[in-house]
């Protein structure tokens, strides 16, 4: 009928598909996020607008990705890797950015966020080629990916980082730390979906679970959640330096 008519075909979502219902949700939470922290950028200091702009582009160029990886699943119900991908390449280095920016005030130097930004890098490139391009080589692509990941965590948590968070103290040691723990228990939701994705030794344990479902979930909690953190400093610091 629709294709008789030729209006824009508008795919049903079936009540049990988890996947496309989180695809939905997400892209509104994303939207909405972005929303806020774009319009609160106003009532911030010069010094805090650039951390808040940061986070909306994060929830952004998710919101985007969203909306096209919603039609894909939708269209052709198979995972939409690509664009997941591309979509994480150019958030999670924004994330490293933000652990840049919040440290700058206790003299962090770029090669910081070089580093961080160098490691997310090897971390999503081999985890792509281990999703996408060689899926019978899953298992090593997913641990040297996973190397990857817990280099970040060193980094941050007992690394140069975790130094000038201590150096600068108060409110940015708060909210380095809580950014610590998302990364180390927030971005660890990751592996969970690549392993419910992949075929490996894990296949029995995680093998029930949905790649999309979970990936959904983390990208819900981490982005939004990431976003809230440095908003919550850009407003502890601005009433101090009122007070
Ligand atoms: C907004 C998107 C975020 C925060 C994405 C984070 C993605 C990861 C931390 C992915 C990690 C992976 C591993 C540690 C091993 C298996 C392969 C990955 C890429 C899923």
């Amino acid at each position: 009928m629709n294709y008789l008519l030729n209006l824009p075909f508008v795919a049903k979502m079936a009540p049990n598909d988890y996947v496309g219902f989180t695809f939905f949700v997400g892209c509104m939470a994303m939207m909405a996020a972005s929303v806020f922290f774009f319009l609160s950028m106003n009532n911030f200091d010069k010094k805090w607008r650039t951390s808040i702009l940061v986070s909306g582009l994060i929830t952004f160029i998710a919101a985007v990705h969203y909306w096209y990886m919603r039609d894909y699943w939708a269209d052709t119900g198979s995972s939409p890797t690509f664009f997941r991908y591309v979509d994480w390449i150019l958030t999670v280095p924004l994330m490293c950015v933000e652990f840049y920016l919040i440290l700058k005030v206790a003299g962090a130097k770029k090669s910081l966020m070089w580093k961080l930004i160098l490691l997310s890098t090897v971390m999503l490139v081999t985890g792509y080629l281990g999703e996408a391009v060689f899926r019978d080589q899953a298992q090593i692509w997913g641990l040297i990916s996973g190397i990857a990941y817990f280099v970040i965590v060193y980094e941050i948590w007992l690394g140069s980082a975790k130094k000038l968070a201590v150096e600068a103290g108060g409110y940015i040691l708060k909210a380095h730390k809580t950014l610590c723990w998302f990364v180390l228990v927030g971005w660890a939701i990751y592996p969970i979906g690549y392993m419910a994705g992949t075929p490996g030794w894990y296949d029995g344990i995680f093998g029930e679970l949905s790649l999309d479902v979970v990936y959904n979930i983390g990208d819900a909690i981490n982005k939004i959640g990431f976003g809230l953190v440095i908003y919550s400093l850009a407003v502890s610091m601005t009433a101090k330096e009122k007070a």
